[in-house]
């Protein structure tokens, strides 16, 4: 589902689902396009059979819930993370700037991700206006139960989080990627993450001001090792089923950072 204002993008999300629960889930995501502080003029569902498609079933990334509740220290934290990871300061530096501003030409959040080389920081993807759109990926029925679990016990009960774990762990799978920067480009959900098959899926409470409608996403890529086709057609195209959990925990103490 993608839901639209005008040039803006209001809301999205990816499900796959058995056939007879089509009609009640294409409901469901219409409905949470509605609910969304901006209405959108315009919502489009497409709904397309896997056929023959294989499904690729993946165990979720490790989550760790680090303490750092102020955006600046969180950003700081966040770049050691990703600098770890071997993606270049400028880089950092670039990505953050861009889901700062938003990271459309036109100002905006775009609806997909940007794809960044993460030595230079330069930006690749085909269509920088629209970004590169994940989908066809979703939690098994099981998985989901236990992730629900896992995460409620460190107090993340929010849709959002479990979503962007999901999506999260089919990214870091992907040919030549490096790591994830994201944070939402809702006003009211200020928390991100770094993600990584390394790092797991280190969760931020905070990476923007409070009030702040711009985010987004950064893919960084290795580019010697890039094929961005076949980057392209894992991140769109390949059907990926998240069956199995990971470890869930916390950091209460920050020097561990
Ligand atoms: N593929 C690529 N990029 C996407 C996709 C997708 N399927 N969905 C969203 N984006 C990009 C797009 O630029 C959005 O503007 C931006 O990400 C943010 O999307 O509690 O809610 O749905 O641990 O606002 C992160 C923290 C929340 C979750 C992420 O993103 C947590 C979030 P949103
Ligand atoms: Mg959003």
């Amino acid at each position: 589902m993608h839901a639209s204002a005008g040039e803006k993008h209001v809301s999205g999300a990816e499900r796959i689902v058995t056939s007879d629960k089509i009609d009640m889930t294409v409901q469901d995501l219409v409905a949470r396009a509605r609910k969304k502080a901006t209405a959108p003029d315009q919502i489009v569902v497409k709904v397309e059979s896997l056929g023959n498609t294989s499904l690729r079933s993946l165990a979720a990334l490790d989550v760790l819930s680090l303490p750092a509740n102020d955006w600046n220290a969180g950003r700081t934290h966040a770049s050691r993370v990703l600098q770890r990871r071997g993606i270049a300061k400028q880089a950092i530096e670039k990505a953050i700037h861009y889901l700062d501003k938003g990271p459309a030409p036109s100002g905006h959040s775009m609806r997909g991700a940007m794809i960044m080389d993460a030595r230079s920081g330069e930006r690749l993807e085909p269509d920088q206006e629209r970004g590169v759109r994940v989908s066809r990926f979703d939690w098994s029925e099981d998985a989901l139960k236990r992730i629900d679990h896992c995460l409620t016990v460190l107090g993340l009960k929010h849709v959002r989080t479990r979503e962007a774990l999901c999506l999260a762990t089919k990214v870091a799978y992907g040919p030549g990627l490096l790591a994830e920067l994201c944070w939402s480009d809702d006003p009211d959900y200020v928390a991100g993450y770094v993600a990584s098959l390394d790092t797991g899926y280190m969760r931020f409470p905070a990476l923007k001001r409070s009030g702040s409608p711009k985010g987004g996403r950064v893919f960084f890529i290795d580019r010697s090792k890039l094929d961005m086709a076949s980057l392209i057609r894992y991140l769109e195209t390949e059907a990926v089923m998240i069956t199995d959990v990971g470890m869930c925990g916390s950091v209460l103490d920050r020097e561990v950072l």
